[in-house]
């Protein structure tokens, strides 16, 4: 498909997609956190941007609805477990991290605690005060003061989305606000995003009626918006794509093809039911293998040696493009 094509379907999604909800107040929380994490380097600088690193990280699934008035919608597996693990090891590099994430997906620093955490956590001390449970203490506390210091320093945006239709938007609105800051952005796009969907002018308005028989449903493809956040809204951003199959066999074949076709500078392959041992990262430098090794606290999760690794990538990419 040549890239007008490309470019065409992609106007012709936006213009259809149903407006953000307070988009204004997404650009303003995106531009003071951009600007927080950036200071003027003088007049004899050419740029404005201190050479401060953020990376938008995208996580969970993005919904599609079936109706207008939404009652129904497709969604899929993703738990956010991924996303949210990574943004806290980059925040742990020194990175300000914008977290695209579906709504009610996992949280960073809430991974340890358990699934029901006001239920499970808490216990009356008496009738007028509440107590975190002993056993969830240490787990409580550590979540609590990590958070804080991320939101704190201004190291930490939360930008939640449900449908595929925000999710784009968002992306497109975080691309664009990034665009000044060059090769020192990243975009590590581990949200698991549909690739069919019904076009909103297409779609009823209203909740589909269930007396009618068998439902027919035709989805169209949604557009790929890699090589559009490539060659147009963040030319310059270090970009990370993801590649999930269920069919091992074919995995690292498909990450290649999705190195060379979207020009990102790495892809990270996994497999559906061993995602969380370990991922192959795809780049032109080779395939490394990323693997969690439960011998050691910190590496006992595979996000911990990966964001290492992408970090370290992402660093040479600034050096050579400063050279
Ligand atoms: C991923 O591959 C993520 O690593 C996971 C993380 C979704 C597997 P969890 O959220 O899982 O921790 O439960 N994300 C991208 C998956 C995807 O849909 N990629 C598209 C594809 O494979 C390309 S954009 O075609």
């Amino acid at each position: 498909m040549s890239s007008e094509v490309v470019e065409d379907e992609i106007s012709s999604f936006f213009e259809s997609s149903p407006p953000l909800k307070n988009m204004d107040g997404i650009i303003k929380k995106l531009n003071r956190f951009i600007k927080l994490n950036s200071s003027s380097r003088g007049e004899n600088h050419q740029s404005d941007w201190r050479e401060e690193d953020r990376v938008c990280v995208t996580s969970g699934g993005t919904t599609v609805p079936l109706e207008q008035r939404c009652v129904r919608y497709i969604d899929n597996f993703s738990s956010g477990n991924r996303g949210a693990a990574s943004t806290e090891n980059f925040v742990k590099a020194g990175y300000a991290v914008i977290f695209l994430y579906r709504r009610g997906t996992c949280q960073p620093y809430c991974r340890s605690l358990p699934d029901d955490p006001f239920l499970e956590c808490f216990e009356f001390r008496d009738k007028r005060n509440i107590q975190v449970h002993a056993s969830h203490l240490e787990a409580v506390k550590l979540a609590v003061m990590d958070h804080q210091a991320a939101v704190a320093d201004g190291r930490l945006l939360k930008l939640p989305f449900s449908t595929i239709y925000e999710y784009l938007q968002m992306l497109r609105l975080i691309a664009t606000a990034l665009k000044d800051v060059g090769s020192c952005s990243m975009f590590y796009l581990a949200a698991a995003v549909s690739d069919f969907y019904v076009p909103w002018e297409s779609m009823t308005e209203h909740k589909i009626e269930s007396g009618s028989g068998p439902l027919d449903i035709r989805l169209a493809q949604v557009p790929k918006m890699l090589s559009i956040l490539r060659s147009n809204w963040a030319p310059n951003a270090f970009c990370i794509s993801f590649k999930l199959e269920t069919d091992s066999k074919i995995l690292i074949e498909k990450a290649t093809k999705a190195l060379q076709k979207y020009k990102v500078h790495a892809v990270v392959a996994s497999e559906l039911s061993t995602r969380k041992e370990e991922v192959v990262v795809v780049s032109s430098s080779g395939n490394v293998v990323v693997r969690r090794d439960c011998d050691k606290p910190d590496e006992s999760i595979v996000e911990y040696n990966l964001i290492r690794l992408i970090v370290d990538r992402h660093s040479t990419y600034i050096k050579e493009s400063h050279s």
